[in-house]
């Protein structure tokens, strides 16, 4: 089966990318999603203008179904990705992710590739970290958001994208989905985790994160409904010209499947893939495959968006 997907100027021989945050901090990390032989793209870790060590630890726990974190956005600094890009053959496409703590820094990182000839690639614009101490997910503030959109889309010329957090109400997906249609996105990545959770360990009473007085945001099999619901109603809503990248709850193929039916162009894989390691890509795709095969799909466009409702 053909497993080829395509965003903006970005072609890919299998839909699968890591998660952002999850192995791709690091050169070491970058090196080893550059090297996996099946994943068709990688996505840096979100990153600021200057590096961070993010949050106080604890700030990952793994849950029964799922992860929460507070990690506080770690990253080696908008330099160091740039750099790397520069320095290594890119075997497959990187998504640069990038996440400010302010309107400013997006804009100075944003204005930086915008006028670096040798950057052809796609950015995604992070507009939902949950964990950051003291600033709310700018994707849940409309107005905020679409203020820093026009701003961007003033200069920006290259493809961009955003990742957004989950939306609960049907009212927010209209809303949100009437503003990014203003622009010409490549794409929105849905969903980042659901912020805001709290796990308690009931033996010691006690919280399981040290930041925030332990709140983070939820990931894995736990966030799939809410994943998918996101991917389905925005792709409802969205102008075809705006890709989906599903992301949020895919442990196997049949996880990916659903994302896929529900409208995503790519997915990505986060708890998963930091729970299982890498290999998790060649077992995701194998499963994909076998499901594609018994029901005779030859292409991810064969079942992409055709979601079944009951009349
Ligand atoms: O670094 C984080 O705490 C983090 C980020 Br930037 C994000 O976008 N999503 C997430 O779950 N954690």
């Amino acid at each position: 089966v053909d497993l080829s997907a395509q965003i903006a100027n970005m072609k890919v021989n299998n839909l699968f990318l890591n998660a952002s945050g999850i192995h791709c901090q690091t050169e070491a990390e970058l090196d080893d999603l550059m090297q996996e032989p099946v994943s068709g793209a990688m996505v840096t870790k979100s990153m600021t203008p200057q590096s961070r060590f993010g949050n106080p630890l604890p700030r990952y726990y793994r849950l029964a179904n799922g992860s929460i974190n507070s990690m506080g956005l770690p990253n080696e600094g908008f330099d160091y990705y740039m750099d790397y890009l520069k320095t290594h053959d890119q075997i497959k496409p990187v998504i640069v992710s990038v996440a400010g703590r302010s309107k400013e820094e997006d804009l100075a990182m944003l204005h930086t590739l915008q006028d670096d000839d040798s950057y052809q690639g796609l950015t995604e614009l992070n507009l939902s970290c949950p964990n950051v101490i003291g600033e709310p997910q700018m994707a849940y503030d409309f107005p905020a958001a679409n203020d820093l959109l026009k701003e961007v889309f003033s200069f920006y010329k290259k493809p961009l994208g955003i990742k957004l957090p989950p939306y609960f109400d049907l009212v927010h997906f209209d809303q949100i989905a009437e503003l990014l249609n203003q622009y010409p996105l490549s794409h929105v990545n849905t969903i980042n985790s659901i912020g805001n959770g709290l796990w308690i360990d009931v033996n010691s009473e006690t919280v399981v994160l040290k930041p925030k007085g332990g709140f983070g945001g939820v990931g894995g099999s736990m966030v799939l409904p809410t994943a998918l619901a996101n991917v389905r109603g925005l792709r409802q809503r969205l102008n075809p010209s705006i890709k989906i990248i599903g992301t949020g709850g895919v442990t196997n193929g049949r996880d990916a499947f659903a994302h896929i039916l529900c409208g995503a162009e790519m997915v990505s894989i986060g708890t998963q893939l930091y729970e299982e390691g890498l290999g998790a890509f060649e077992r995701v795709t194998r499963e994909l495959t076998d499901i594609m095969e018994a029901k005779g799909y030859e292409l991810l466009a064969d079942f992409r968006g055709k979601l079944k409702v009951i009349e």
